[in-house]
């Protein structure tokens, strides 16, 4: 069994699959503080862990004109200046279950908690490249930046994917060769030893257990770039679509979601008003900048209260324009409407482009369940 090597797992993950592991945390617990543990960071694996012995781990670098250049974990820690970044990571399926709701769709059938918040650090990936020799030959060319996992289906082929080389070189993208969550060496199932992280950008894209860096003309070859992690209209069916026909997923839309009602909750009437709580966060470094909540199905709203920099422990500086990595946490307190006996609560968040939630499922709808960030809806009873 080549799972038999995967690493013991919280007890308290909701578990969508066992072989490869794929996880989430309960939603409630989300948002009891603004940094994901790493032990309750939702897990999404395609194919087994790599073991991976440190000692012997080389990152290799290719497409540069020095040829293939492999460095060691202690190069890749002592050469380069270690920078941090605390960066949400979610998958592109996160809230699928919304979606299959309407129509069932393929994949992994994720609530809303298929994403998390830690802090990240590593050496960045731009300095790794110019230090291995990228410069105005190679940039005349090269468009993308693919990457390869150590962890290998049975025909040996890795997981893959790329992403734009522009966001790789750019200052302001804080693409990092990880060796760090939340202060600690990467866990096994979050990457360990070295993971990338393209802050902004869809988890499919953080590769883990990073193997290679290709500086390359074209994207990646693998499927994960080329037949999967892609959106499509709600009228493209299985017999229809055409994976070259659309563009691979990076940086993700606005989102936002309720973890506090719980769906089918009971609100006591003597409490006057219901406490509202969630997660709001954009892709490309758009900044949340507002998150309205609903208690009536959207007839009226409410602006929240965004928590910017979580908690007192962690008292992150407020982003740069354009280098909003980290999520929001928000809460609200609603007067009950009167003699309400149901609620609708709802919410949707804004970014800094004004980009908005579309208010249902249905013309959001695709057959991979991808980009799911309709409006959250929770319902509860008031007695
Ligand atoms: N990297 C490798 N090597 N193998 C994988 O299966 N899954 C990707 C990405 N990187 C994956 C990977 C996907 S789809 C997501 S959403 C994120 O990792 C999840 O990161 P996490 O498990 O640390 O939350
Ligand atoms: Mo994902």
């Amino acid at each position: 069994d080549p799972y038999s090597t995967d690493p013991p797992r919280h007890p308290a993950l909701i578990v969508n699959s066992l072989k490869p592991f794929n996880a989430e945390p309960p939603p409630g617990l989300l948002t009891d503080s603004y940094i994901t543990p790493s032990a309750l960071f939702f897990t999404r694996n395609h194919l087994p862990v790599p073991q991976v012995d440190p000692n012997k781990y080389r990152l290799k670098i290719e497409g540069l004109p020095s040829g293939t250049m492999s460095l060691t974990l202690d190069t890749l820690k002592s050469n380069f200046p270690k920078h941090t970044v605390i960066a949400t990571i979610q998958c592109a399926g996160n809230r699928r279950s919304d979606m299959s709701k309407v129509k069932p769709v393929k994949g992994l059938n994720w609530g809303f908690a298929a994403i998390g918040n830690a802090t990240w650090s590593g050496a960045r990936l731009r300095d790794v490249l110019y230090h291995c020799g990228f410069g105005p030959e190679v940039a005349a060319k090269a468009r993308h930046v693919q990457f390869e996992g150590l962890d290998c289906d049975v025909t040996g082929m890795p997981y893959g994917v790329s992403i734009p080389l522009n966001k790789a070189l750019s200052e302001e993208g804080d693409v990092l060769l990880a060796y760090e969550m939340n202060g600690e060496e990467l866990p096994a199932d979050h990457g360990y030893p070295v993971r990338v992280i393209v802050p902004g950008v869809a988890g499919a894209r953080n590769v883990k257990w990073l193997g290679k860096v290709v500086i390359s003309e074209v994207e990646s070859e693998c499927h994960w770039q080329q037949n999967d992690y892609k959106g499509f209209s709600p009228g493209t069916n299985w017999d229809t679509v055409d994976y070259k026909s659309a563009p691979a997923i990076q940086e993700l839309p606005v989102q936002s979601a309720i973890t506090q009602p719980v769906d089918g909750s009971l609100v006591d009437r003597r409490m006057e008003e219901v406490n509202v709580k969630g997660y709001a966060w954009s892709g490309g470094g758009r900044e949340v900048v507002r998150v309205d909540v609903s208690v009536d199905g959207g007839k009226t709203w409410h602006v929240a209260k965004l928590r910017d920099n979580g908690e007192d422990e962690f008292p992150a500086p407020s982003p740069q324009p354009g280098r909003a990595w980290a999520w929001k946490l928000w809460e609200i307190a609603i007067p009950l409407p009167e003699g309400a006996e149901a609620l609708e609560v709802v919410c949707k968040a804004v970014d800094s482009s004004y980009n908005t939630q579309p208010d249902s499922v249905p013309p959001i709808w695709n057959l991979r369940g991808v980009l799911c960030n309709a409006w959250h809806r929770v319902k509860v009873k008031v007695n």
